[in-house]
């Protein structure tokens, strides 16, 4: 089987890249094409995405794939979860809001006073998250003009093809696809006020969305078809974690650590709804029974105001080697707390939860960080545990968090189960496998798909200490 080749997409909340995938008999590689920054940017009315910026970047970036590889076939595109863009006669009406955004909140009261969340969570199977798409749709000022909503990679593809389609991994995240069918509920959108035409026709990962548009294809390089991958990059992520039984849990991490299973049939019980598990949908299906754990974000943001402070930047390696020779217990915070979500000093606002114990060197901040979200990360996979009636031997960290040594080891030290760290990049792993197979370029199941990962990208184990 000679070697094909695939460009993904890959857009973080705080970077996204254009990679070339390469795969073929006992090949699947990355090569990385160009990487840019992203993150929350604060206009007049609130958070947004720098759209137009991030949209540049993809083209450039595209079009250095294609150089680079012209036997590229395809393009697939993921994203973060639960961002949208509203389009009117083909145009984006408004820069999409960054779901940190403190207007949700009143979405939130809004929507609740219509349909409470255990309502909510008989219909749609998700964790109360207060972005969730529902509620910002409901505060979303230009929706009566719009002709259709489009999630961020939907969005994307729209403008590459000109086809308007919602791929069902993400659009799970909306909270307005039935748990039970997977089709959009349009009785319940009814009901919050948000007009159901415009949720666009959902297709399938694996599905071909569309052709580069002539003027798109002339810029790239290339006539190029656009696949539906799993656009949720957790989806993408789930399907090239190696797990390789049904008593592996994952925690694919980033800003986010999002700490599950994977399952056939939903858990649509009273306790998973008072955990907080959600029923995302995965690749093929399955449904991605996790809980959003705050990952990254946490460190990410504390060493952002650390620089601000000192007008230089941090050498992270550095902070985090010095962070794991901290000896002794460092005190733990709930990394969970609602006061951490949004940007802005958080140092200051770990050190509110922390009290007079917060460490005062940064080193052992930094430990305390770690060790919180690793505990918060063990609570999860013992729920995840406990509510699916699953024993989990083994966790595959994957994604940017597995890189973070201390990280890894203090979860498999507070899960008392060993950790298999990555793949590094599982996520745009994920979208080339999705892609490749729609190519007829990959094997047919997930099982498949995944031992491909296995042989190809061997983990890091880190075992429990005592
Ligand atoms: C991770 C992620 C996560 C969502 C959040 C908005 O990037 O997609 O799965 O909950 O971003």
């Amino acid at each position: 089987m000679s070697t094909r080749s695939v460009a993904a997409v890959d857009l973080g909340a705080t970077s996204g890249r254009v990679m070339i995938g390469r795969i073929g008999e006992g090949v699947l590689d990355l090569e990385l094409v160009s990487r840019f920054p992203n993150g929350p940017v604060e206009r007049a009315d609130g958070l947004h995405w720098d759209f137009g910026a991030l949209y540049e970047h993809v083209l450039d970036g595209l079009a250095e794939a294609v150089r680079r590889e012209p036997g590229i076939e395809s393009i697939g595109i993921d994203s973060w979860a639960v961002d949208y863009g509203l389009v009117k006669d083909g145009e984006l009406l408004a820069e999409p809001f960054q779901y940190r955004d403190e207007r949700t909140v009143r979405g939130v009261e809004e929507v609740h006073s219509i349909a409470s969340f255990p309502e909510l969570y008989a219909c749609n199977g998700l964790q109360f998250l207060p972005f969730n798409t529902l509620y910002q749709y409901r505060v979303e000022t230009h929706l009566a003009e719009a002709d259709t909503a489009l999630l961020i990679p939907d969005l994307i593809a729209f403008l590459l093809t000109g086809t308007a389609a919602a791929e069902r991994t993400n659009a799970s995240t909306t909270g307005l696809l039935g748990v039970a069918d997977s089709e959009w509920d349009t009785a319940l959108a009814d009901r919050l006020g948000i007009p159901p035409r415009i949720l666009p026709t959902l297709i399938d990962p694996g599905a071909t969305i569309g052709r580069l548009r002539p003027e798109l294809a002339a810029r790239i390089g290339k006539d190029l078809p656009v696949i539906a991958v799993g656009s949720h990059d957790t989806a993408s992520a789930v399907v090239a974690a190696p797990l390789s039984t049904p008593h592996s849990a994952y925690i694919s991490c980033g800003t986010w650590g999002l700490v599950g299973i994977e399952l056939a049939a939903p858990v649509l019980t009273d306790a998973a709804r008072e955990a907080n598990f959600t029923h995302e949908l995965g690749v093929d299906r399955r449904y991605r029974f996790l809980h959003n754990v705050t990952g990254l974000w946490l460190l990410s943001e504390t060493v952002r105001a650390w620089e601000a402070e000192d007008g230089s930047a941090i050498d992270l390696p550095a902070l985090l080697a010095a962070a794991s020779e901290v000896s002794g217990d460092v005190p733990l915070f709930d990394a969970d707390d609602p006061s951490l979500s949004t940007p802005g000093d958080m140092p200051a606002r770990i050190a509110a939860l922390l009290g007079a114990d917060a460490p005062a060197s940064r080193p052992a901040f930094a430990r305390s960080i770690v060790e919180s979200i690793a505990t918060a990360f063990a609570q999860a996979v013992q729920t995840a545990a406990d509510l699916s009636g699953r024993e989990l031997d083994r966790i595959h960290l994957v994604g940017g968090g597995s890189l973070n040594r201390l990280l890894c080891q203090a979860t498999a030290d507070r899960t008392g189960l060993p950790v298999f760290a990555g793949p590094v990049e599982a996520t745009a792993l994920g979208n080339v496998l999705v892609q490749a197979r729609a190519l007829g370029a990959a094997p047919s199941s997930l099982e498949e798909l995944r031992a491909l990962v296995a042989a190809t990208h061997e983990p890091e184990r880190f075992e429990p200490q005592a």
